[in-house]
């Protein structure tokens, strides 16, 4: 058959509100335009993000009714480490509440100040832990990476060549880590290829940098690795996803992305010392090391969500389903980072929208179009996210691409979702050149985009 139809059926279901084009166009400018603002019963299809929005299986229910709720030492801590010492072969394992949590502990042992962590792209809250630690982030990702219409199977590649260049520039020793995220949001959900991270991981080895995979959609990646490199096709998603992280020293992941959890995450490393230093500051402000902020229940689903994502039809349906998405919008003619990534599609709006200029944010204005015309929630991954606003001349300094992120929740969605998603694409594109640039009215110190106001500009 060719129709790669979603490997179950739905149990629970949870109603959608309908609102009216003129409610919407009320509540974005309520919301200062920025769609983190908006109330979720207001949005009617929301691909925000694919983090923490999973629909969890009978069997991850069935675990958190299971889940040991002991301070200590519970039953299912020790299923949530055995399941991921299985998937990555990594000595220790701290829980923590969520990604950025584990950034933020691995970033506060291993990094001081004027220090520099390379990656391929560092995502927002990796980054913003790196520079609260007065360390600089450096994104390595290979050019092809940055050109949203060029068609590559592993865009998500670390620049092998800059990164020496960069070791040999600053010195090893100012290197306390280097990174690699799979697949690579920042760069449009793109997979990183086994021959790039053994590449990567042999030049860390030879200057004796730990090497870390932020590992939040290690799944997404190993699927892609099986489809798309040679020598790969016929072995099993966990064989690769191991072979992933044979190579590495350690990882963070975020349990809300390819976890299937709706919170938590991890730290897994083999260095003891960090692990120690790392279990004192998780104690501070997180909690016990064998719970770390989340409750026995979460560690449970996680444990069984990582089993889950590994399953080969699961994963065939979820790329079916983002590249079924992006490729509507190609024949649509709607510009997209091509192809298609892993957990989403990414709308090359400064194309789409090229009667904007960059500095008036195409990103965040087609985002606010989207929710106007059907009350789809998109996030910008530009000029708003990663962009910043040059303290002398007070101008913005513009990102290097102005996306739009449709993130595909995992398992929530069903094909006349995406379809509807496709047929307000129509409508935006028969009147694109209506649509006008945003200026910011107020913006945080950091990480902008969450709390940022807006305000259209005049035509
Ligand atoms: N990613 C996402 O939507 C959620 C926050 S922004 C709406 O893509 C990577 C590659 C991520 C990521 C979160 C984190 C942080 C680290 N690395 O959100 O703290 O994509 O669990 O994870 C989001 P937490």
């Amino acid at each position: 058959m060719k129709t790669i139809i979603e490997p179950f059926k739905i149990k629970a279901v949870e109603p959608l509100r309908l609102t009216s084009r003129d409610e919407r166009r009320a509540l974005i400018a309520e919301a200062g335009y920025n769609l983190f603002n908006l109330r979720a019963e207001d949005v009617l299809i929301d691909l925000l993000t694919d983090s923490g929005t999973a629909a969890m299986s009978q069997e991850q229910w069935a675990a958190v009714m299971r889940g040991d709720e002991a301070y200590a030492g519970s039953r299912s801590f020790y299923e949530f480490e055995s399941k991921i010492r299985e998937i990555t072969n990594l000595k220790h394992v701290i829980p923590t509440h969520q990604g950025r949590a584990a950034e933020r502990i691995l970033f506060s042992v291993a990094l001081r100040p004027g220090q520099v962590v390379p990656s391929n792209n560092h995502f927002d809250t990796t980054r913003a832990n790196i520079e609260f630690q007065r360390a600089e982030a450096i994104d390595l990702v290979i050019p092809e990476g940055k050109v949203p219409a060029l068609e590559h199977p592993f865009k998500g590649n670390l620049d092998v060549a800059r990164l020496e260049k960069l070791i040999a520039e600053r010195g090893a020793k100012n290197i306390p880590l280097c990174m690699l995220t799979v697949t690579n949001n920042t760069g449009g959900g793109q997979p990183v290829s086994l021959e790039n991270i053994r590449a990567v991981s042999q030049v860390c080895r030879k200057h004796g940098i730990p090497f870390f995979l932020d590992a939040c959609r290690f799944a997404e990646n190993a699927y892609f690795i099986k489809l798309r490199e040679p020598g790969q096709a016929e072995r099993t998603p966990l064989e690769i996803a191991r072979d992933m992280f044979r190579h590495a020293d350690g990882c963070t992941m975020s349990a809300k992305k390819d976890g299937l959890a709706n919170i938590g995450g991890f730290i897994a490393l083999n260095d003891d010392a960090w692990a120690r230093d790392m279990r004192n500051l998780l104690i501070l402000t997180e909690g016990f090391p064998t719970y770390g902020g989340l409750a026995g229940r979460d560690l449970a689903a996680i444990a069984r969500g990582l089993e889950e994502v590994l399953d080969e039809d699961y994963l065939r349906y979820r790329l079916a389903c983002v590249r079924y998405l992006g490729d509507h919008l190609t024949r649509l003619g709607v510009p997209i980072v091509r192809p298609p990534g892993g957990h989403a599609v990414f709308v090359d709006a400064r194309a789409m929208l090229s009667h904007i200029p960059p500095g008036e944010l195409p990103g965040q204005a087609l985002s606010c179009a989207l929710y106007v015309e059907g009350g789809i929630r998109s996030v910008e991954i530009g000029t708003v996210m990663f962009g910043r606003r040059d303290p002398e001349s007070g101008r913005e300094i513009v990102a290097d691409m102005d996306l739009v992120r449709l993130a595909i929740p995992r398992r929530v969605y069903t094909q006349s979702h995406v379809d509807y998603v496709i047929e307000v694409f129509e409508e935006l594109v028969r009147r694109k050149d209506d649509i006008r640039g945003l200026a910011f009215e107020y913006q945080p110190p950091f990480l902008r985009h969450f709390t940022a106001r807006f305000r259209p500009i005049a035509a």
